[in-house]
C-alpha cells in the first residue's frame, strides 16, 4: 500500500504527548526492508563504542550526509563511516520522501533530514533513557520509523527517570516529535519475542534528523 493512498484512508495522527505524534501503520516495512540491508552490505550494522569505555547495546549503521558515530571522545555526527573510511550510503529519495511525508502530516514543514540511524534491536535489546542532543539544531523534528518486532516506547519527559508515558510501537509505525518535545528524555524497554507473529525475530528503527544547521548566505 502506498503512503499516499494509506493516508488518505486513514489520516489519524495521535498526539501522544504535547508535540509528539504517533502516525499508526503508516507505512509497509517490506520495501524498507530490502533498502536496509543493501545500506547495510555498504556500511555494516555494528556496536560502537562509547566515551565511557563500553559498547552501544545496539548495533547501528547509517545513511545519507551525516551519520550518527560514537567512540571514546564522545558522540557526534560524521560523513564518513569510520569502519569503511568512505562516506555513508546515500539516503534513498523513498527515505527522505517518507521523513518529509510524516512530519508535514504532524505539522513540521520543509523537514529536510540530512541524518539517517538505523538501529538494529535483538530479543533482549533495550535502549536506556536518553536526550537527542547531538545535532546541530533542534528546530527540526526528528521521525522515527518501527520495524520488525514490537516495542515498548518510554517517555520520561524533562527529567531522566519517572516514565510519564508508555507506548507500544509496531512495525509501519511512524513518530514524530519536535517542538518543545525536542529534548525531553525516552527510551525502549527490553525487546522480547511476540507470540501473535513467531516469524519475527528483530526489530530495527530508522530514525530521521536534521543534523547540521544550514548556514544561510549573506546577501
Ligand atoms: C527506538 N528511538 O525507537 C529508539 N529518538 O528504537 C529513539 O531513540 C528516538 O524513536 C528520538 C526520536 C525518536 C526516537
Ligand atoms: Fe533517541
Amino acid at each position: 500500500m502506498s503512503q499516499d493512498l494509506f493516508s488518505s484512508q486513514r489520516p489519524d495522527i495521535q498526539e501522544i504527548y504535547p508535540e509528539v505524534y504517533l502516525l499508526a501503520d503508516f507505512v509497509d516495512t517490506q520495501p524498507l526492508l530490502q533498502v536496509i540491508w543493501e545500506i547495510a552490505a555498504q556500511s555494516p550494522f555494528r556496536k560502537m563504542q562509547t566515551p565511557m569505555g563500553h559498547y552501544t547495546g545496539i548495533e547501528l549503521t547509517n545513511c545519507g550526509p551525516y551519520g550518527w558515530v560514537s567512540d571514546s571522545k564522545g558522540y557526534r555526527y560524521a560523513a564518513k563511516d569510520p569502519l569503511t573510511g568512505k562516506p555513508w550510503p546515500a539516503m534513498p529519495q523513498s527515505f527522505f520522501q517518507l521523513a518529509k511525508d510524516a512530519a508535514f502530516k504532524s505539522g513540521f514543514k520543509n523537514f529536510n533530514s540530512d541524518a539517517c540511524l538505523i538501529n538494529h534491536y535483538q530479543i533482549g535489546d533495550k535502549l536506556g533513557s536518553h536526550q537527542d542532543k547531538d545535532e546541530g539544531e533542534f528546530d527540526s523534528p526528528i521521525v522515527s520509523v518501527s520495524i520488525g518486532l514490537p516495542a515498548t516506547f518510554q517517555i520520561f519527559g524533562k527529567t531522566r527517570s519517572g516514565v510519564e508515558k508508555e507506548l507500544m510501537l509496531h512495525g509501519g509505525d511512524v513518530l514524530v516529535w519536535g517542538g518543545d518535545s525536542r529534548l525531553i528524555y525516552h527510551g525502549v524497554k527490553t525487546i522480547k519475542a511476540d507470540k501473535q507473529q513467531p516469524n519475527l525475530t528483530e526489530r530495527f528503527n530508522i530514525t530521521f534528523r536534521k543534523a547540521v544547521k544550514e548556514v544561510k548566505n549573506k546577501v
